[in-house]
């Protein structure tokens, strides 16, 4: 007999289908104190589709691996100032880092320093001059992997939004990113209200289709730009940057209304559920930790003014 079609699961798979995927190019971050030789590089990666970075500079690592966020180092093994040897394990003492793959690119030909090179943390050893052709399949599989490895580590898995760690991260990197820019950032903490009835009523399995949803409709109605995450069970929090309040109040309140309209569904029964959110701002509140505290206070407000409302 076929199996009777579950609604839940359809739902659930047609879910991951459209989950949004946006491809985005490979990101590698080329290490080499020769500029014409890092400029080959570039564009030979680049003719693959990657995106790059290049620094002569190996003291200058740190701003690239925060900002553009490298999926890959290529990384030559002698400069000046600073070897490349060092240089990895530098990198992989910090665990933000550790997984990031490091290839050697060097001149080295002695097989002892190329093994002490991997020993080190490199995961493979190409010898110059390489062809083109030869740098991009050396790159391309290890550069995949850690993508995906990547993709798990900062999502939260049910939802497929950022997880907790992450959120918080990009929230110290959006308010740096402000600070230097002289722009505002809006930092948006959601709280599903009443949630433990819904779980108590319909089920844990419902439950869960409901942050599902609220996690959808996020997706949906924010800007591309706009950051947003999972931060524990029925909270989830949303980084605007360059919004001031009064626009994210404005944004969030749709949401709120729009969620509210949702009807949700369990096993023939219809309802409804709302959420209350706590809004705060950068440059007024003057950091990230702040950002956090003055948000989730707007929140506890917003839950004891009666809760479905969003309070700066
Ligand atoms: P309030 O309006 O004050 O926020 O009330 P509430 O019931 O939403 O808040 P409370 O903190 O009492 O309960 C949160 C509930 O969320 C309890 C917990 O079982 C449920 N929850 C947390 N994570 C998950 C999850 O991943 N899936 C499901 N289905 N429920 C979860
Ligand atoms: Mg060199
Ligand atoms: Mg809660
Ligand atoms: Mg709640």
């Amino acid at each position: 007999f076929p199996k009777p079609i579950n609604i839940g699961e359809l739902i659930d798979a047609l879910d991951s289908l459209t989950a949004p995927q946006t491809p985005e190019p490979y990101r590698i971050l080329i290490v080499d104190d020769d500029a014409s030789l890092a400029t080959f590089y570039s564009l030979t990666l680049e003719q693959a589709g990657m995106m790059t970075v290049a620094i002569a500079d190996p003291l200058q690592v740190m701003q690239p691996l925060i900002e553009f966020r490298p999926d890959l180092i290529l990384m030559d093994m002698y400069m000046p100032g600073c070897d490349g040897l060092e240089l990895a394990s530098v990198i992989r003492q910090q665990p933000a880092y550790m997984g990031i793959p490091i290839v050697f690119l060097s001149v080295e030909t002695d097989f002892n320093k190329q093994l002490t090179a991997i020993q080190l943390g490199g995961d493979d050893f190409l010898t110059k001059p390489i062809l083109p052709h030869h740098l991009v399949a050396s790159v391309m599989p290890r550069v995949q992997r850690s993508r995906l490895l990547r993709s798990v580590m900062v999502r939260d898995s049910l939802t497929g939004l950022l997880n907790h760690t992450t959120i918080k991260e990009q929230l110290s990197i959006e308010v740096q990113r402000a600070s230097r820019e002289n722009t505002t950032v809006a930092f948006a903490m959601i709280d599903i209200d009443d949630f433990k009835s819904v779980n108590d009523t319909y089920g844990h399995l419902t439950g869960d289709r409901v942050l599902k949803s609220l996690s959808r409709l996020l997706q949906q109605r924010l800007r591309k730009t706009d950051i947003t995450g999972r931060y524990g069970g029925e909270e989830f929090a949303i980084i605007l940057p360059h919004t001031d309040g009064l626009t994210a109040v404005k944004v969030l309140n749709r949401i709120r209304e729009g969620f509210a309209k949702v009807r949700q569904q369990s096993e023939g029964a219809e309802f409804s559920v709302t959420f209350s959110c706590g809004v705060a701002v950068f440059p007024s509140v003057v950091d990230a930790t702040q950002l956090n505290e003055a948000a989730d206070k707007a929140l506890y407000e917003a839950k004891r003014h009666g809760r479905n409302k969003v309070v700066i």
